[in-house]
C-alpha cells in the first residue's frame, strides 16, 4: 500500500522531472548550465495545427507522449506483486520443504518469475536488428496544399510527433555501432490521419533494384552460414561474390565505402526516402517526391582505423552518443526536403526514376526544404518501445502514395509481414508504441494478445445493425492514385535499368581528392580480406567501368593487376545531364562551424598547470563542447597550484578514439608525469593520425614533439589542426583550437 510520505516523493520526483525535461547534471557536460527550461505551460496537441511552444523540450509533451501515458508504469511507493497483482512477501528465496529440502511445484512465485524470464527474448529483426531510437516532433515550415494533402504539411507550425529509429543494417542485436554499413533512418509520423512510416537509409540508393534479389542481399552480407562469421561485417568473400555478380550493387558500393559508411554519430548522417514516392493533392493531382533529411551539425565521419578501434573501447558509442545528447537538451534536428518533379520530367531524365540503384542530382531537380524534425526526448524504455517499434512502407496517410518501383512494392509486403513472427502475430498494431493517436475503427478481430475490447455484436460491413458503423470514408479518406497501367504481364526490367556505372562514376568524381582516397581504402580494407583471389578480381574488373583511377588504386593495394574492364550490359547508356555534383560529397554540408556536443578531452597529472586547465574547461564548456579530464587514475588531481580538481575519466577507460579533440596543459611536473606514460604517447600519436584536433599549451609542447606529431604538414605548411599556445598565452590558443576543432577533422595530415 502507498504510504502518505511515499504518494508526496512521487508527486515530488514527477513535478522535478516536469520541471527538468532534460538531464540537468547531463546538460553541464554539454556546457548547457543555463539552458534548463522552466516547467512547460502550454502542451501541444496534434489537433492545433500550429501549436507553438517557447522552448524545444516543451514540445516534448506532444500528443503521442501523452498518449503513451497510460501504457507507462512506474513502481515508485508500490509494493512489490505477481503478474496476477498479488503481493510478494519474499522476493529472495524459494519455497523449501524444510530450509534444506526440496523446492515445490507449489511455488507459483517462483514459477511465474521464472517462466515470464525464459520468455523475455523476441526475434531479433532480420535486417536492421540493431537500432537507437529518439521521440519529437516534426514542424512544417510553410503549408504544402498545392502538392500534398498529408495531414503533417497542411499548416506552417504544424506539429505532428514523431518517433525516429536509426540503425545498422547487417549486424545482430548486441553488435558494434561502427561497422562499416548503411545507416536504417526509419522515421514513424503519428499524424491526425494515421500514422505514416518513412523508412529510409543514409544512403539515397540500394543494392538492388527489384525485391525478388533482396534475401539473396541478405544472405551474402551476413555471418557466412557454416560457421557464422564476420559479425556486422561486408568484408567476407559471400557479400563480394554476390556483389560483384551482381553490378547494378556498384553505385551503393561506392557510398559504402565511402565514409558515409562509418558515421561520427547518428546526429550528423542525412537520410533519405530512396525510392521514388508521389504527393497527391486534395484535388487528386499527383507528383513525384523523393524526401531528404538534413543533418543542422553537418555531415561528419569517422575514419576506418578509428572506427575499428571504437567498436572495441565503446561498442554503444551511436547509441550512446544520441542518447547523452538529448539527456543534455542538445537535440539533434534534421531538416527535411523534397525533390519535387513531374511525370514528363522523369520521362526525360537520362536514368529511370523507379530503379533504387540512382539518385537525381539536385542540379536537374532541387531539394525544397519543407519543415523540421527534432529529436527531444529518450524513450522510457528500450525494449517496449525501440525494440518494439514496426514500421513499414505501406503505412501512408492520405496524400501520400507510390511508385512503381519495383523495390518499393516487395517492402510493402515484407514490412508487416516480419512483425508478424517478429512480435508474435497480428495485433502488433496495439503496442503502444506502434498505436496510431486516433484509435483504429474496423471489423478486424481477435487474434494472438488482443488488446482492445469492441463492443457489440456487429464485426462486419456492411451492416444495419451497428448503423452502417464504422462506415468509409469516401473520398476524405485515403484513395489510391489512379495512375492508368498498360503492358503485358512479365518478369524483366526496364531498358535503362541497365545502366550500372554512370551513377557510379558520377558518385566518384564528385568527391573531394581525399574523399577518393577513402573510397580506395574501404575498398581496399574489404577486398583484402577475401579467401578467394577470383573474387576480388571480379570485383576489380567491374570498379575499371567506374574510374580507371579508382581501379589501379585499389589493385595495388591489393597486390595485383588491372584486370580488364567487366564486359557492360548495357554498352551505350544514355548520356547523364551531369557529370559530377557537389552535393554527393560529404563536404556539402560542413555544418555552422561550431563545436557544440563535440567530445574533447583534456589530458590532466598531478603537477599541471590549474589555472590553464580551468581556462580551457571553461571556454570550451561555452562554447558548448563536452569537456573531459583523463588522467592516470580516478580521484583528485592536485594541480602545482590551487585546488584539487576531480578526474573524470581515466587513460585506461576512455582511449582517445572517444574523443574530437585534446588539450594539454601547461605545468612542467605535470607534463613530466605525462611524458612518462606510454598511454599518453598512443594518445597523442592516435588523436594525430585520425585528423583529430590538438591544443598544447606551455610546456605540453614537449609532448607533442616527444609523441613524433609534427606541428607542420608533407606540403610544409602549419598544420591547421595543430594548435601551439605559448605559456601564458592560454586564452587566445584555446580560442584558436575552437575553431579548429569546427573544421571537425584535418584530413590534409593524411598526405603525409
Ligand atoms: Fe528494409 N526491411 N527491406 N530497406 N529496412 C526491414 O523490417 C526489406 C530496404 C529499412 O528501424 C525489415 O521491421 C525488403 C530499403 C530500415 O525497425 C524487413 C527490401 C531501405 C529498416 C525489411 C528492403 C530499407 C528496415 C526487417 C527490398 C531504405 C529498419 C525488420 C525489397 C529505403 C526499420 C523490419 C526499423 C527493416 C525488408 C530494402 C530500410 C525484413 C524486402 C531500400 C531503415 O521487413
Amino acid at each position: 500500500a502507498k504510504s502518505p510520505p511515499q504518494a508526496e516523493q512521487r508527486a515530488a520526483a514527477q513535478a522535478l522531472a516536469a520541471a527538468m525535461p532534460h538531464n540537468a547534471n547531463k546538460a553541464l557536460d554539454f556546457g548547457r548550465e543555463n539552458a534548463v527550461t522552466p516547467p512547460p505551460g502550454a502542451t501541444v496537441s496534434s489537433d492545433s495545427p500550429t501549436a507553438s511552444a517557447s522552448t524545444l523540450s516543451e514540445v516534448n509533451v506532444s500528443a503521442k507522449s501523452s498518449h503513451l501515458d497510460g501504457a507507462r508504469s512506474d513502481a515508485s511507493g508500490q509494493v512489490l506483486t505477481t503478474n496476477q497483482g498479488v503481493a510478494i512477501g519474499d522476493n529472495q528465496n524459494s519455497l523449501k520443504a524444510g530450509l534444506r529440502g526440496p523446492t515445490l511445484l507449489e511455488d507459483f512465485i517462483l514459477r511465474e518469475k521464472i517462466t515470464h524470464f525464459d520468455h523475455e527474448r523476441i526475434p531479433e529483426r532480420i535486417v536492421h536488428a540493431r537500432g537507437s531510437a529518439a521521440h519529437g516532433f516534426f514542424e512544417a515550415y510553410e503549408p504544402m496544399t498545392a502538392f500534398t494533402r498529408a495531414a503533417p504539411f497542411q499548416a506552417a507550425g504544424k506539429i505532428t510527433p514523431v518517433f525516429t529509429r536509426f540503425s545498422t543494417v547487417a549486424g545482430e542485436r548486441g553488435s558494434t555501432d561502427t561497422a562499416r554499413d548503411i545507416r536504417g533512418f526509419a522515421v514513424k509520423f503519428y499524424t491526425d490521419e494515421g500514422n505514416w512510416d518513412l523508412v529510409g537509409n543514409n544512403i539515397p540508393v540500394f543494392f538492388i533494384q527489384d525485391a525478388m534479389k533482396f534475401p539473396d542481399l541478405v544472405h551474402a552480407v551476413k555471418p557466412e552460414p557454416h560457421h557464422g562469421m564476420p559479425q556486422a561485417a561486408s568484408a567476407h568473400d559471400t557479400f563480394w561474390d554476390f556483389a560483384s555478380l551482381s553490378p547494378e550493387t556498384t553505385h551503393t558500393l561506392m557510398w559504402v565505402m565511402s565514409d558515409r559508411g562509418i558515421p561520427r554519430s547518428l546526429r550528423m548522417i542525412q537520410g533519405f526516402g530512396v525510392h521514388t514516392y508521389r504527393l497527391v493533392n486534395a484535388a487528386g493531382e499527383s507528383h513525384f517526391v523523393k524526401f531528404h533529411w538534413t543533418p543542422k551539425l553537418g555531415t561528419h565521419s569517422l575514419v576506418w582505423d578509428e572506427a575499428v578501434k571504437i567498436s572495441g573501447a565503446d561498442s554503444d558509442f551511436h547509441r550512446r552518443d544520441l542518447w547523452e545528447a538529448i539527456e543534455a537538451g542538445e537535440y539533434p534536428e534534421w531538416e527535411l526536403g523534397l525533390q519535387i518533379f513531374t511525370e514528363a520530367q522523369a520521362e526525360a531524365f537520362s536514368f529511370d526514376v523507379l530503379d533504387a540503384t540512382k539518385l537525381i542530382p539536385e542540379e536537374l531537380v532541387p531539394v525544397t526544404p519543407v519543415g523540421r524534425m527534432v529529436l527531444n526526448r529518450n524513450p522510457d524504455n528500450f525494449f517496449a518501445e525501440t525494440e518494439q517499434v514496426a514500421f513499414c512502407t505501406a503505412h501512408v496517410v492520405p496524400g501520400i502514395d507510390f511508385s512503381n518501383d519495383p523495390l518499393l512494392a516487395g517492402r510493402m509486403h515484407s514490412y508487416i509481414d516480419t512483425q508478424i513472427t517478429r512480435l508474435g502475430g497480428a495485433n502488433f498494431h496495439e503496442i503502444p508504441i506502434n498505436a496510431p493517436i486516433k484509435p483504429p475503427q474496423n471489423n478486424q478481430r481477435d487474434g494472438l494478445h488482443r488488446q482492445a475490447i469492441p463492443r457489440g455484436r456487429v464485426a462486419y460491413e456492411p451492416n444495419s445493425l451497428g448503423g452502417g458503423c464504422p462506415f468509409q470514408a469516401g473520398a476524405a479518406g485515403f484513395v489510391s492514385f489512379p495512375q492508368p497501367l498498360e503492358g503485358d504481364k512479365l518478369r524483366g526490367k526496364p531498358e535503362k535499368f541497365a545502366d550500372h556505372y554512370t551513377q557510379a562514376t558520377l558518385f566518384y568524381e564528385s568527391q573531394t581528392a581525399i574523399e577518393k582516397a577513402h573510397i580506395a581504402g574501404g575498398f581496399r580494407f574489404e577486398l583484402s580480406k577475401l579467401t578467394v583471389p577470383a573474387i576480388r578480381e571480379r570485383m576489380v574488373s567491374s570498379l575499371v567501368n567506374v574510374s580507371e583511377e579508382l581501379a589501379a588504386t585499389v589493385a595495388a593495394g591489393l597486390g595485383i593487376a588491372v584486370p580488364k574492364a567487366m564486359p557492360k550490359a548495357l554498352a551505350h547508356p544514355t548520356a547523364p545531364e551531369v557529370t559530377t555534383s557537389a552535393a554527393l560529397s560529404l563536404m556539402a554540408l560542413p555544418g555552422d562551424g561550431g563545436i557544440r556536443s563535440r567530445s574533447v578531452a583534456i589530458l590532466v597529472a598531478d603537477g599541471v598547470d590549474g589555472k590553464s586547465v580551468a581556462t580551457a574547461q571553461a571556454a570550451l564548456r561555452a562554447a558548448g563542447a563536452q569537456v573531459h579530464l583523463i588522467a592516470p587514475r580516478l580521484g583528485p588531481v592536485n594541480p602545482a597550484s590551487g585546488e584539487p580538481f576531480d578526474a573524470t575519466g581515466t587513460l585506461e577507460n576512455s582511449p582517445p578514439v572517444l574523443f574530437d579533440g585534446v588539450v594539454l596543459p601547461d605545468g612542467a611536473a605535470g607534463v613530466k608525469a605525462l611524458a612518462a606514460l606510454i598511454e599518453v604517447m598512443d594518445f597523442i600519436s592516435n588523436q594525430h593520425r585520425h585528423g583529430k584536433t590538438l591544443l598544447a599549451l606551455g610546456a605540453s609542447k614537449a609532448l607533442i614533439e616527444q609523441a613524433g606529431a609534427s606541428p607542420t604538414l608533407a606540403s610544409g605548411e602549419a598544420d591547421p589542426g595543430m594548435v601551439i599556445g605559448a605559456a601564458a598565452k592560454t586564452a587566445p590558443a584555446v580560442a584558436d583550437f575552437i575553431t579548429a576543432l569546427g573544421r571537425h577533422r584535418h584530413p590534409e595530415r593524411e598526405a603525409g
